[in-house]
């Protein structure tokens, strides 16, 4: 028999972080009342959670580092909008944002969502941010619920003695 490992979306005790961009502020701000929403609705207390503005979404990866690196947050949330324009900056800001939270993600011993809507107009990322493709940032939020849990199983893994296979030969020693 398998042993199978899923999530669950009870926020209850939880301390979220949410780190959010002031750029397009107008779709932000809708993300970020879509994950509020998501995470009062599956228990989350509104004063454990800690909301973290920046700049724009270049500034959100770093900020996520540094969030999830004080050991103090369950799960970090990075909220933003980045919406195509006439120049090239759409194509930098959008990728490194995305890269930067793939890394953040990597670096953290808590889950760090990505909730960035990239968009070719601003009809879409209003499509995104509550109307008719719902909210990323509600997604985002019930994202970070599971993974919160599911990491959360796997930490207690060691805690609870689960066998971790040695790698390689045993040594003996004299003591
Ligand atoms: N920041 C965004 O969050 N969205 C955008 O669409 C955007 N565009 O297109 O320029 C944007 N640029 C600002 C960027 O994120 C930084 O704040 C800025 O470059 C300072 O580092």
């Amino acid at each position: 028999m398998a042993w199978i490992h899923e999530g669950h979306l009870d926020g209850e005790g939880l301390r979220p972080a949410i780190v959010v961009s002031r750029f397009n502020g107008f779709i932000t701000q809708r993300l970020l009342d879509g994950a509020l929403d998501c995470l009062e609705r599956h228990a989350v207390q509104t004063d454990d959670i800690d909301i973290f503005w920046v700049p724009g979404a270049w500034e959100i990866a770093p900020m996520a580092v540094r969030v999830a690196d004080t050991g103090e947050f369950d799960c970090v949330i990075c909220l933003g909008a980045v919406i195509r324009g006439e120049t090239p900056h759409f194509e930098y800001v959008s990728a490194e944002s995305a890269k930067g939270v793939a890394q953040a993600a990597m670096l953290s011993d808590v889950p760090v969502i990505y909730g960035i809507v990239t968009a070719d107009t601003v009809e879409q990322a209003v499509d995104r941010a509550g109307t008719k493709a719902g909210n990323r940032g509600f997604d985002a939020a019930m994202t970070a619920l599971e993974m919160t849990s599911l990491y959360e199983t796997v930490d207690d893994f060691d805690d609870e003695g689960f066998e971790i296979e040695p790698v390689g030969e045993d040594v003996e020693t004299d003591d």
